[in-house]
């Protein structure tokens, strides 16, 4: 597969997630009143790039996985709750932002109330969406809960809330690259690795495999949050849709850290470890193989 198949791929890919987010967002507006809903819908259908989910449906597949419209459905559980993260994470309370995906960030416009409450109940809903719907792929009723525990353990204090306590207690501080990389590895890179290991773990893919995977997504999420840093090093806030920079927050960057080359370089570095893990496997990954290499050549 090259460039211009993969951006094709990405695109149907997409329009395919944003039914299946669409239709859970209705179910969720069905059982709450009209403001959170639309708060909501703000806050998910925005312009983001869909990653995760795109990781799921896409190692599901390469892991011989079948099935289409239920996976969509799982994989919109991910987008779920990485929306909630970012409704959360650009309140004044914490990164306080404006601009997010090229608009006005949830609370700019709903106010903190209504975005706070609308961002938790994606919680539940995530969970309830990504159980419902594994347990009708090739991992059956038991393995649902299996690829349920995955995303919870990834979105949780181990996980994406425990990196996220590291980055609000980082600021003003110079973190080790030691400590930049736990922080990351769990801020960014558990919910990365998960939507791999559940579209694995849904089409009953063999342990090893699994497990090559979740290595592949360790790697490409280390990967994907140094370009991240050297993005916002070097693009403005127009561009990149967000705002504000990790620079004017007093964190500490990849960039900061290495300086821009040697960031760069060592997203390289990751990105083949993380083909070396997909290598290891013997499944024919095109796709995968290819997504590795565009995060880090991406340009928001
Ligand atoms: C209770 C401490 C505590 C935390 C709550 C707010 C929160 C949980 C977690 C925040 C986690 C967070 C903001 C991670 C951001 C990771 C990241 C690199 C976001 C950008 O991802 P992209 O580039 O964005 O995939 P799009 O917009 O394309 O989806």
């Amino acid at each position: 597969m090259d460039y211009l198949e993969l951006k094709e791929y990405l695109g149907a890919e997409m329009l395919c997630v944003d039914k299946a987010l669409d239709q859970a967002i209705t179910f969720i507006e069905s059982e709450l009143e009209s403001d959170i809903g639309d708060a909501i819908r703000h806050g998910v259908m925005s312009d983001g790039k869909r990653l995760r989910p795109i990781l799921c449906t896409t190692a599901y597949r390469e892991c011989g996985g079948r099935a289409e419209k239920d996976v969509y459905d799982l994989s919109a559980s991910l987008e779920m709750i990485h929306a909630y993260s970012l409704m959360h994470d650009d309140l004044p309370c914490m990164d306080d932002a404006e601009l997010r995906r090229g608009q006005a960030t949830t609370h700019s416009v709903f106010g903190e109330d209504v975005t706070i409450r609308a961002a938790a109940a994606l919680i539940p809903a995530a969970a309830r969406q990504a159980l419902q719907s594994a347990r009708k792929l090739e991992c059956g009723a038991s393995g649902a809960a299996v690829v349920v525990r995955e995303l919870l353990e990834a979105a949780g204090a181990g996980g994406m809330v425990g990196g996220q306590w590291l980055d609000l207690l980082g600021e003003g501080q110079t973190l080790s690259p030691k400590e930049l990389d736990e922080l990351h590895g769990r801020k960014t890179g558990a919910l990365l690795t998960a939507s791999l290991v559940m579209g694995a773990l849904a089409a009953a893919a063999e342990t090893e495999t699994v497990s090559a995977l979740a290595s592949y997504g360790r790697s490409m999420g280390l990967a994907f949050q140094i370009t991240d840093d050297v993005l916002d090093a070097t693009q403005s806030a127009e561009l990149l849709g967000k705002n504000p920079s990790d620079v004017d927050l007093d964190k500490s960057t990849y960039v900061g850290l290495y300086g821009l080359d040697q960031a760069k370089e060592h997203a390289r570095e990751r990105i083949a470890d993380a083909l070396g893990a997909l290598e290891s496997i013997d499944i024919d990954a095109p796709v995968l193989t290819v997504l590795a290499r565009y995060v880090i050549e991406r340009e928001r």
